[in-house]
């Protein structure tokens, strides 16, 4: 077992990551007080999760002068007070992610870092792990908290999801493969300028040594950008161009070539995935097992079969001729956009929700092009109404709650139609997390499925349950 040299330990925030933290460190012995922003009353069967032995303050933050060491979640902004006062007494404020990278003792993982595509990068490398016959476990930002895996067998694959939010304070971490799949402006309410958020994005590779990989993308520049800083290995990824070294596409076939080797994987037109967006993360994916020898036979399988994840570019339904797709983990103008490139067929777009920060104005641009109609929501429907008038677009209806907002999507569509569901904002003036949005949304699309069968026209129903 790993010593972390320290008795008492503050967790700041008891979520999916503080509980794993306050679990992990009760189990271990240190004497650990977990605190929450929310009332005891508000946390309610939370308290019920906290370990044996762990202390708990709600409503607030105990000071953190009383503490050796400050485990943080990853949501929890780091200028409230414990955290402030901890950096200016020099007490240690780590990540739950850093907690449980130093808990497993450093051992090698892939990590997964990107502004979009994380998710689905992150599962679609476990598929292949798993259809090549080799243990492997998805962890962090994917909603699996890191420090639930620190005992797990050494032949056991981690692949880490890693956000903004963790990178920030993950001092130590060094994934042996790390992958960066995009970069555009996200999260600006919290990093507040684009290059403190590139900037943290960085450290996914900043304590790499010779020996490890960095997977980039060619095609973005920000990412491109990185390679001056790396202290890996670099391998580049590129759906647009022929590169002499990395993973490409060449005649409409994956390929890689890597020392003068060159593996032909998989034609495009075999991939499931949908979009340039989602050829990106097979690109990356295809990368990432390549560097670390998996067999191609099973990596070209994986990509023929994964279907993607929930919330991201999810079919749910076909009514009427309507396809209807989830794509709630588009918490961001970029999301969208490249949602939106993902289709053919012309599209009646629902969006809106929290603004994180983002501007709308090439969002707009690229509505105005992709979109037939546009059903606004939520807090930010104001304003991206605003910059859709400035297009001059007009084929926008609004909606008082989400229900409605369905509703009207299903109203306008027409056979040949995709209704899509890809917000570009978060969720959290309406819901509490994408997940549950995009629960929601599917619900929705199954009553109007079953509506469908009851009025008789029920022959050209296609409903996923
Ligand atoms: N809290 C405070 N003070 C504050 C803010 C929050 O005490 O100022 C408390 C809240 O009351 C709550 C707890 O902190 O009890 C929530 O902590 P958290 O927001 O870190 O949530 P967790 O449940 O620990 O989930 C986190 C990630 N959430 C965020 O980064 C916002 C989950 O990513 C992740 O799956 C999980 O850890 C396990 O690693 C979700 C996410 O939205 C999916 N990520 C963002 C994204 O993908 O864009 C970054």
């Amino acid at each position: 077992m790993v010593s972390l040299n320290v008795k008492r330990v503050l967790v700041v925030g008891l979520g999916l990551s503080g509980l794993a933290a306050l679990e992990t460190l009760t189990r271990q012995g240190y004497q650990v007080t977990g605190c929450d922003a929310r009332t005891e009353e508000e946390l309610g069967a939370v308290l019920a999760r906290v370990p044996a032995g762990a202390k708990i303050v709600g409503g607030g933050y105990p000071p953190a002068r009383d503490f050796d060491l400050v485990v943080v979640s990853p949501g929890v902004p780091l200028e409230i007070p414990p955290l402030a006062e901890a950096r200016q007494l020099g007490i240690p404020v780590w990540g739950e992610l850093e907690l449980g990278w130093r808990l497993s003792g450093g051992r090698p993982v892939i990590a997964v870092t990107g502004t979009n595509g994380k998710t689905t990068t992150t599962s679609l490398l476990s598929q292949m792990w798993q259809d090549a016959g080799r243990p492997v476990r998805a962890v962090g930002n994917i909603g699996v908290p890191f420090c639930t895996a620190i005992n797990a067998p050494a032949s056991e694959q981690l692949v880490v999801e890693v956000s903004s939010f963790q990178l920030e304070t993950a001092l130590t971490f060094q994934p042996q493969v790390a992958l960066i799949l995009n970069l555009t402006p996200d999260h600006l309410d919290r990093h507040r300028t684009l290059e403190n958020y590139l900037a943290v994005k960085a450290r996914i590779f900043a304590n790499q040594g010779p020996e490890d990989y960095l997977i980039l993308n060619f095609d973005d520049p920000a990412v491109r950008k990185l390679a001056a800083w790396a202290s890996g290995r670099v391998v580049f990824f590129s759906s647009r161009e022929r590169l002499g070294e990395g993973v490409f596409i060449d005649r409409g076939v994956i390929t890689g070539s890597f020392g003068g080797r060159r593996l032909e994987v998989i034609p495009l037109t075999q991939v499931r995935l949908r979009g340039r967006h989602n050829w990106e993360n097979c690109l990356a994916a295809v990368a990432c097992s390549m560097v670390m020898g998996l067999e191609p036979g099973a990596v070209a399988h994986t990509l023929e079969t994964f279907a993607g994840v929930s919330h991201r570019l999810e079919f749910v339904a076909e009514i009427g001729g309507v396809q209807y797709f989830n794509d709630s983990k588009a918490t961001n103008p970029e999301a969208a956009m490249k949602a939106l490139e993902a289709f053919t067929e012309p599209v009646v777009l629902i969006a809106g929700g929290r603004n994180k920060g983002a501007g709308f104005t090439e969002f707009a641009a690229r509505v105005r092009e992709k979109v037939r109609c546009l059903v606004l929501v939520g807090e930010a429907a104001d304003a991206i109404q605003a910059a859709l008038a400035a297009t001059g677009y007009g084929e926008i209806f609004r909606a008082g709650d989400f229900a409605a907002a369905v509703g009207e999507a299903a109203r306008q569509a027409r056979p040949g139609e995709v209704v899509l569901l890809s917000p570009a904002c978060a969720s959290w003036d309406m819901f509490r997390n994408y997940e549950e949005r995009g629960d929601y949304f599917k619900e929705l699309v199954w009553g109007l499925s079953r509506q469908q069968r009851g009025s008789g026209h029920g022959g050209d129903c296609l409903a996923a349950p």
